[in-house]
């Protein structure tokens, strides 16, 4: 038995931040949202750290569940899965692939096209410029691509037809291929697989969730945004 808002999301409009968005919105949950300004470093705040001790977004607290905490967005998603019972397959077989393919992004996508990011629109911007990182992590996450479009042929989503925790965690990152510069050319299934969840009204709707970064997907005032963005991060790049 779930209580209305038991959940209390700490995030921000990120790639990871979308996920548990992404989730709450597609399972028509009621939840409650404090945004985690980066800009005033609210992610490494003591009070914060309490909860999420990598000083990251997002964090969920159930508090239907005597507060227990979740932070990674792997485990939130997964957490939620079981809590309400969506979006992860009741077949062992099939809730063992979907979590197969959520670990596939935790370990591949996410990090691999986090590097191609940073390198190329944070530390390049910093005067850090290391093409021989950029080029690593954008063949990587181009390489990663290649195995999603096969393992995408004659399948609407990861893991058959059903959109799953799989899918959610996938799609905010390997959609923003724009902006870690990695190519989709000569991906069909993985372009169709965009396309099919660009139709999903609520995914897209947790897109502007706190924030619309849609610059992140190549709209915008990509220069602007670019500029804010490194700016954001600019005591990360250790000298
Ligand atoms: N493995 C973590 C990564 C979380 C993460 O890197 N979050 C980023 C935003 S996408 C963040 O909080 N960055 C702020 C910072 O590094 O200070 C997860 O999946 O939750």
């Amino acid at each position: 038995m779930t209580n209305k808002k038991d959940i209390h999301l700490y995030t921000a409009s990120t790639m990871n931040g979308w996920k548990p968005v992404i989730f709450l919105e597609e399972a028509g949950v009621e939840y409650e949202l404090t945004y985690i300004d980066f800009s005033k470093k609210e992610q490494k705040s003591n009070w914060y750290l309490k909860l999420n001790p990598n000083g990251r977004i997002p964090t969920i607290v159930d508090r239907g569940n005597n507060n227990f905490v979740v932070f990674e967005s792997g485990a939130i998603l997964w957490y939620l899965a079981e809590k309400y019972g969506k979006f992860l397959p009741a077949n062992a077989d099939d809730k063992s692939r979907a979590l197969q393919w959520l670990m596939f992004q935790m370990a591949g996508v996410g990090p691999m096209m986090g590097q191609a990011m940073y390198f190329q629109r944070i530390a390049a911007k910093q005067g850090e410029v290391h093409p021989f990182a950029i080029k690593r992590y954008v063949d990587e996450s181009r390489r990663l691509f290649e195995v999603l479009n096969t393992h995408l042929e004659g399948r609407k989503y990861l893991v058959g037809d059903n959109y799953t925790i799989a899918d959610m965690a996938t799609y905010p990152w390997a959609r923003a291929y724009y902006w870690a510069k990695v190519s989709v050319e000569g991906l069909p299934n993985l372009q169709e697989w965009f396309d099919r969840i660009d139709d999903r009204e609520a995914t897209q709707r947790a897109l502007e969730i706190p924030k619309p970064f849609w610059e992140f997907f190549g709209k915008g005032d990509i220069e602007a945004f670019e500029a804010a963005n490194a700016e954001r991060f600019k005591s990360d790049v250790r000298k």
